[in-house]
Order: structure tokens, then C-alpha cells, then sequence
């Protein structure tokens, strides 16, 4: 077994066996009450699951067992010259909950480069989709196809004992982690660049070589892929990427099937794909006001259009944040030093400062302000990566390092199906009128 593997359990027997005084103990305090409006509006604010990966607060964004994204990029490993966190480290922190040493990532910088051979009737099936098909769905397509080598369903299918079930999802989550750059590369290359693909190149890390098999030689964009890696990896585990493939995962489906029902979920334009829905939204407006750089008021006639069609304005609100998301402000900060005169960039921030007081203005928005989408695409398309329909497919290979380390820990504290009860509007209106009572269980 490897180190890293050996050190996980060590921490996950320790969790157990503390997991299991929690609930011996106190298993029947109470932590939250449901409202009937949490009920319809999608469980908002209900603390109802376990995520050991990372923890978000409303205020102060999100924190990877316990560090904030500025603290990732001062702590976490880098690339020889580089200055972004490596995020084989992120991995590494969320999966054993300290920080790597240079050696912990190289070592995870390797195995990967190892395992990350993609079997050719993985390819094939991309293939047979039309090139028109939206990079997200080749995507889910993909890792569907990929199912094939799950050591985890293999080893059900043998009769594994509830004991290893870990070991295995952690296998398959090394291996599926390890292969994502190759296929995302694939269909970059397919459907953008005639198929004209790009070996991997093992000495380097895996983002760095993410962005050679994507056809991106400049150093700096190597960086942007590092960063961006890191900041879309984790959100703690109720939003609907993380949720569903917890979910999918919770009924023991092996980690290919569980990813893949989370990428269905990233893919839709409230969550994932908001990224591709703002550059279109920036290049939209540019070319209704005749290209070049707009003004405010410009900008704010723009937003109050798309108000008007009944449309949301896309990279601005959150569920849970209520503040500036830091992953926008990492982002911003990665442009003003590397790419400070883009116009689009310039866009972003005057986009910025004017977006936020017109949603204000509309009394219903809980939060006006910018989410992690509304800066990605700026940087992207200053690199040349211009393809925004592909935008949601690098969210993807990053949330992978989280939904997957979460996964590994699921099977290792043994967490239960997930099943939470319902009712129907009939019961509601009986509940209300206090005809029913209350259903505990
Ligand atoms: N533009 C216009 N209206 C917005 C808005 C925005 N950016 N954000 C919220 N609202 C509206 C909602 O549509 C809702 O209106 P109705 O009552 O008429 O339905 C009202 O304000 C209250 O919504 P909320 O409670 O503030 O927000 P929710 O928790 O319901 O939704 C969303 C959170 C992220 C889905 C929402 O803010 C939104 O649609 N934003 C734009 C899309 C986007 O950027 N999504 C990416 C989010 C981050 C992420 O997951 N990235 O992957």
C-alpha cells in the first residue's frame, strides 16, 4: 500500500472510531429544523450533511480543511519557477487534512502521470458523438465509458467485505483523477482543432500537462491551469455537483458513476456551466455596443436588459455566499499581475463595479455580488482559449479532486444511503391547517 494510501487510513480509523462516540453519544441532538419554505426552495440553509473536504461560510468564502484560498497559494507546494499552488497539494490537503510536504506532491505529481493511461474504446465513444456535442455531455459520455475499469464495481461484483470499500473507492479515485486531463484534452483537440492530439507529457505536473495536451505552451497559462485547478476544486458538499455525486455514491455506486451524475449537475447553467453563460453575456454585449470597451452606463443599460427578458445576470449570486466569492478575487489578482490591459478583464472589473447595485436595487437578491464564474473566462480568452462552450469541462477535471476525496471518505466512515423523507403539497396544506402532524422518524 502506498504511504499515502496508509496515511489515509490511519486518519479515517481515527475519525471512526470518533464518528461512532458522536453518534453513540449524541446522535439524537438536534442541529437544524426544517421550514416549509426550506421544503420548496431547495433546502436552503438546512445543515443536514458531512463534508470532511471543506467548509464554506457565507461571509468569508470557502476553506479547505481549515485554509483559505489565499493561505492555499502561500502554503501549498508549487511547480519549480512557478508561483500557484499545485493542485495534486489541494488533493492531498483534502484528503489527509495536513499539509503536503514538496515530496507529498511530487509523489502524487507521479502516480498520476503513472495511472493515467485512457483505454482506447473510451476514445472511441467520444467518436461516436457528433463533433456538435456539447463538450459536457462527451465529457459525461466519457467517464461513463471509462466505468469499464472500476476496481470498486469489480471487487462488489467479487464480494468484497464493507471494510474495503474505501481502499477501492480510493483506487478509483486516483485512477479517474489521473485520466480526466487526457479526455478533457481529447475533446478539446476533437472538437476544436481537427483532432489533431497531443501526447502526454509524463515530467510534467498534472495541470501543467493538462494545459500542454489542451496545446498551450506559455508558461503563465500552465500557471492560470495550477490556480484554476485549485479554486474550483471543492465547495463544501451542498451545492450540486458535490451533492449528487455524495448521493450517487451513497447507494455504493463506484466512483465513475457517482462523478459522472455530478458532471450532469455542473453542467447546468445555475452551476457549472454559468461559466460559458458570462463570457457569451460579456461578448454579447460588446458586440451589441459595437465591440470595444463600454461604459458604465453602458454596462448597467446592458444588465438592466437582461433584467427585463427575465433573464439572470450570469457569475452574479450565490445560494450560500454573501460576499465578494474569494475565488473571483484570486482570479482578479492573477490578472492584475499577468494580464492587467486585456480588455475583457477590464470588462470583468467594470462589470464589477456596476452589476452589484443594480441586483441591490431589485430587493430580492440575496446576494448581488460576484460568484467564481463571472471572472474565469476573461483570463481564458486572453490565452487563447476562446472555445467557451469547453469552459464547464475544466470545472470539471478540478471538481473531481474534491467530489473524489469526499468519496474516499464517504466509503471510509462508512456514511449511510442517503434517503431523506418528502411529501407531497396534499400533506403540506394538511400540515399547515394542523391536520397531520409533524412526520419524525
Ligand atoms: N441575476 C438576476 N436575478 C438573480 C440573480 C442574478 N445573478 N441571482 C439571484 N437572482 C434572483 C433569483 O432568480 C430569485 O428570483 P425569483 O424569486 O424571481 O425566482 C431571487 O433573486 C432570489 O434568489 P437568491 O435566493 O438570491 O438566489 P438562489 O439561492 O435562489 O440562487 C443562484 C443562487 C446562483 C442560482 C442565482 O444567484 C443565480 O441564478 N445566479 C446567476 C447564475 C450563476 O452565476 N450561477 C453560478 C453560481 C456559482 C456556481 O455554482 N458556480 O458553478
Amino acid at each position: 500500500m502506498s504511504y499515502i494510501k496508509e496515511k489515509f487510513k490511519a486518519k479515517a480509523d481515527e475519525l471512526s472510531a470518533e464518528v461512532k462516540d458522536l453518534l453513540k453519544n449524541h446522535g439524537t441532538k438536534k442541529i437544524d429544523e426544517v421550514t416549509v419554505a426550506q421544503a420548496y426552495q431547495g433546502m436552503r440553509g438546512i445543515t443536514g450533511l458531512v463534508t470532511e473536504t471543506s467548509l464554506l461560510d457565507a461571509n468569508e468564502g470557502i476553506r479547505f480543511r481549515g485554509y483559505s484560498i489565499p493561505e492555499l497559494r502561500e502554503h501549498l507546494p508549487k511547480a519549480p519557477g512557478g508561483q500557484e499552488p499545485l493542485p495534486e497539494g489541494l488533493f492531498y490537503l483534502m484528503l489527509i487534512g495536513e499539509l503536503p510536504t514538496e515530496a507529498d506532491v511530487q509523489n502524487l505529481s507521479s502516480v498520476l502521470s503513472r495511472r493515467s493511461h485512457v483505454p482506447n474504446h473510451v476514445f472511441d465513444a467520444i467518436e461516436a458523438l457528433p463533433v456538435s456535442t456539447h463538450p459536457m455531455t462527451m465529457f459525461t459520455v466519457a467517464v461513463m465509458a471509462l466505468q469499464t475499469e472500476s476496481v470498486f464495481a469489480k471487487a462488489y461484483a467479487d464480494g468484497m467485505s464493507k471494510k474495503d470499500y474505501w481502499s477501492y473507492m480510493y483506487e478509483d479515485s486516483l485512477n479517474l483523477i489521473a485520466r480526466l486531463p487526457r479526455i478533457a484534452a481529447y475533446i478539446y483537440r476533437r472538437k476544436y482543432k481537427n483532432g489533431d492530439h497531443i501526447q502526454p507529457d509524463g515530467m510534467l505536473d498534472w495541470a501543467a500537462n493538462f494545459a500542454h495536451m489542451l496545446g498551450y505552451r506559455n508558461e503563465d497559462f500552465k500557471e492560470l491551469m495550477r490556480l484554476y485547478m485549485v479554486i474550483h476544486a471543492d465547495h463544501e458538499g451542498g451545492n450540486v455537483s458535490a451533492h449528487t455525486t455524495h448521493l450517487v455514491g451513497s447507494a455504493l455506486s463506484d466512483a465513475y458513476l457517482s462523478f459522472a451524475a455530478g458532471l450532469n449537475g455542473l453542467a447546468g447553467p445555475l452551476h457549472g456551466l454559468a461559466n460559458q453563460e458570462v463570457i457569451k453575456w460579456i461578448l454579447d454585449m460588446r458586440e451589441e455596443l459595437g465591440g470595444g470597451m463600454p461604459d458604465k452606463a453602458q454596462i448597467e443599460a446592458y444588465v438592466k436588459k437582461t433584467l427585463a427578458e427575465g433573464k439572470v445576470v450570469p457569475g452574479y449570486g450565490h445560494a450560500v455566499l454573501r460576499k465578494t466569492d474569494p475565488r473571483f478575487t484570486a482570479q482578479m489578482e492573477f490578472a492584475k499581475k499577468h494580464l492587467p490591459d486585456e480588455e475583457l478583464v477590464r470588462i470583468v472589473w467594470l462589470v464589477y463595479e456596476t452589476v452589484p447595485d443594480i441586483l441591490k436595487d431589485l430587493g430580492k437578491v440575496k446576494n448581488p455580488w460576484p460568484n467564481v464564474d463571472a471572472h474565469s473566462g476573461a483570463l481564458l480568452v486572453h490565452y487563447g482559449l476562446v472555445e467557451y462552450e469547453f469552459y464547464t469541462v475544466l470545472f470539471g477535471v478540478s471538481r473531481a479532486l474534491g467530489v473524489l476525496a469526499s468519496l474516499c471518505w464517504d466509503r471510509a466512515l462508512g456514511l449511510s444511503l442517503e434517503r431523506p423523507k418528502s411529501v407531497t403539497s396534499e400533506w403540506m396544506k394538511l400540515f399547515v391547517e394542523g391536520k397531520v402532524e409533524a412526520i419524525a422518524e
